[in-house]
């Protein structure tokens, strides 16, 4: 055994505490967690490709769930670092907070989340091979827990023109709460990177399954693709996608986005590849350079009168799909979550390119310029009608004692902290639910069978939706950019719709309408699916429940033949007692937390714009993806 000098202590240290609160460094422990090792070491071989020197990157999900990544990059250096007296290769793996740079400024992707690097990743797995293919020789290196158990050697030869680095790596079951890898979490994050890095080519290979299924994502068109990708199941307002891109002040720019028919605004972020959902300097430049060019393009071209009102930004981007990137050498991130790009260059930068290349783009182009403009007045005229109905109900609701609708059968405990609601479809289940509530903490609100679909309906057209204005002041908390959790009137918000195809539906217009209006309470987990037994099962007198079919045929096979199986048809035709048991006593009930990847809000995004937007092609095909994962199928 060596001796161990002060350095080493550090860095066994170092890794220690890395192992003692791994969600200081990666956040958390959970399956987000699992999957952000995945892009830490993935990210090392992006930043090469940034470099210039790598073309394809591979993952592979291995049966035992590790995972490896390969790169045809220049591999991590082998030789001695000066400073540390030992490979770089391994200072990359063992010394916290390395990164990557090796002389040479360059633009680093700080790696993941968190931008911790790849040795936190070393010390969250049970155990690490990293291999480096470089001038004919292999080289290896492996570790446990963080710990070198084998020196860096070479175990063999390659061809001599071979160049790469290979990482396998097993996560820590004395860690990860759970480690088994969800493949389509994993594609999500690196379609992603793909776009982000045009022209770079990523395999995704899951030999979990045979035959193995792989996918490899390259794009040429980079997030000009993203755009389209994300546009899909909408209906764009004009063939191209309007890029821009440039350089100042050392910040590199790059911004496409494209208008569809539809009113939601989809605008993504990113900055040195990572995603910033809170946005920040980036986003502003990009908003304050769309809203001022379109203006000055509006009045000049008379799509405004001269005493009208300019544009606001929210009506300019109505409907709008965007993605801004940029890549900055000292990325500031701030805010609560540290998720918002600090740097002001990075406003100015992309300030000054978008709006000197989108007041050309206009000028070349006055036929997509049009269909932008009086897009925006059109958004214009109905927020402004929106605005008048709002106002309206809140003058009305003043001088009303009463301002919660009146379907509602509200509870009448105060606290919202011990408060739910359940949200039942059609008048035949609302008697049962409001018999069998507990009058104290169950509120019952009834919607009308279909809500109104909010992804396609326009902001005038909801405000004037009595049904979705119900839930709204039921709710409490306000929409949009008025949300305030603090209102919220109910700790759970429960939807409670049959357990057949037109429930599916209701539940689907539902979250909708949730997901797009108030999204914080889908993150905050106070959305919940209401989970009505599907059969029951009788036999000599007793009487079980079954949520699915392998618990029906599991019953079945414990209380033995001759028994009894009915399929439920709705919740109206239950009995008051079986509704409370099964759907609604917290006692023995069981619901569904509603819950979001927030990795994924672009996919997410789609996922909504496709399931419940107005095209047919992508949704049939959505569909013909997704049968296969459907369990209950009610025809
Ligand atoms: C750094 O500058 C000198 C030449 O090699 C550069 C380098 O480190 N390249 C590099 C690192 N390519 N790929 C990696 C890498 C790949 C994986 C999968 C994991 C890690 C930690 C690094």
């Amino acid at each position: 055994m060596g001796e161990y000098n002060a350095e080493q202590i550090q860095i066994l240290e170092g890794l220690e505490a890395v192992r003692r609160r791994p969600g200081m460094y990666i956040g958390t422990t959970s399956l987000r967690g699992l999957h952000h090792l995945v892009y830490e070491i993935v990210d090392n071989s992006v930043d090469e490709a940034l470099a210039g020197f790598c073309t394809e990157i591979k993952v592979s999900i291995n049966p035992d769930n590790s995972i490896t990544v390969n790169d045809n990059g220049r591999g991590i250096p082998v030789d001695i670092q000066k400073k540390a007296g030992k490979p770089a290769v391994e200072v990359v793996f063992t010394v916290l907070h390395a990164g990557g740079k090796f002389g040479g400024g360059g633009y680093k992707v700080s790696g993941g989340l968190h931008g911790v690097g790849a040795s936190v990743v070393n010390a969250l797995s049970e155990w690490l091979v990293v291999r480096v293919f470089k001038e004919g020789n292999i080289y290896q290196m492996k570790f446990e827990r963080g710990k070198t158990v084998e020196d860096l050697h070479v175990v063999g030869t390659c061809e001599k023109d071979l160049h790469g680095t290979e990482v396998h790596f097993l996560p820590d079951k004395e860690i990860f709460d759970e480690t088994v890898y969800d493949y389509g979490t994993l594609r999500t994050r690196i379609r992603e990177t793909a776009f982000l890095t045009k022209g770079l080519s990523i395999e995704l290979v899951d030999k979990r399954e045979q035959p193995e299924r792989s996918e490899k994502f390259c794009y040429e068109g980079g997030i000009k693709e993203f755009v389209e990708y994300l546009n899909r199941g909408t209906t764009p307002l004009y063939d191209d996608v309007i890029y821009c891109e440039g350089e100042k002040n050392k910040v590199i720019v790059e911004v496409a986005f494209q208008h569809n028919d539809g009113y939601n605004e989809g605008i993504y972020s990113f900055v040195n590849n990572i995603n910033t959902p809170e946005g920040g300097m980036h986003l502003t430049g990009f908003k304050n350079a769309l809203t001022k060019t379109i203006n000055d393009y509006a009045r000049k071209n008379k799509f405004l009168k001269e005493t009208e009102e300019g544009l606001s930004g929210e009506d300019i981007r109505e409907g709008i799909t965007a993605i801004i990137s940029v890549k900055v050498e000292e990325p500031q991130f701030e805010g609560q979550t540290k998720q918002k790009l600090g740097n002001s260059e990075a406003q100015t930068a992309v300030n000054a390119i978008m709006s000197e290349q989108l007041t050309y783009y206009l000028e070349q182009n006055p036929k997509v310029a049009k269909i932008i403009c009086e897009k925006s007045v059109q958004s214009q005229r109905a927020r402004n009608a929106a605005r008048h109905a709002r106002d309206l109900t809140r003058r009305k609701s003043a001088l009303e004692t009463s301002k919660l609708p009146g379907k509602l059968q509200d509870c009448t405990e105060r606290d919202p902290s011990k408060c739910e609601i359940f949200i039942v479809e059609g008048d035949s289940a609302l008697g049962p639910a409001k018999n069998c509530r507990d009058v104290k903490y169950q509120a019952v609100m009834p919607i009308r069978g279909k809500i109104l679909n909010v992804e396609k309906a326009r902001i005038d057209k909801i405000y004037a939706n009595e049904e979705i204005q119900g839930m709204i002041t039921a709710f409490g908390t306000g929409i949009h950019d008025e949300f305030d959790i603090s209102k919220l009137r109910y700790n759970k918000i429960i939807i409670m719709s049959d357990a057949d195809v037109d429930g599916a539906h209701i539940a689907t217009l539902m979250l909708t309408f949730i997901y797009r209006f108030m999204p914080d309470l889908i993150k905050e987990g106070h959305v919940f699916l209401a989970q009505p037994p599907l059969y029951y099962v009788r036999k000599n007198g007793k009487l079980f429940y079954a949520y699915s079919d392998e618990e029906r045929d599991r019953l079945l096979e414990e209380v033995g033949k001759n028994a009894d199986v009915q399929r439920f048809k709705g919740l109206g035709e239950m009995e008051d007692q079986e509704l409370s048991e099964t759907t609604m006593d917290p006692e023995t009930r069981t619901l569904l937390r509603v819950n979001m990847d927030e990795d994924a809000k672009s996919e997410l995004d789609l996922t909504f714009t496709t399931l419940m937007g107005d095209q047919v092609e992508p949704r049939r095909i959505f569909i013909e993806e997704n049968a296969k994962y459907v369990t209950n199928l009610d025809v």
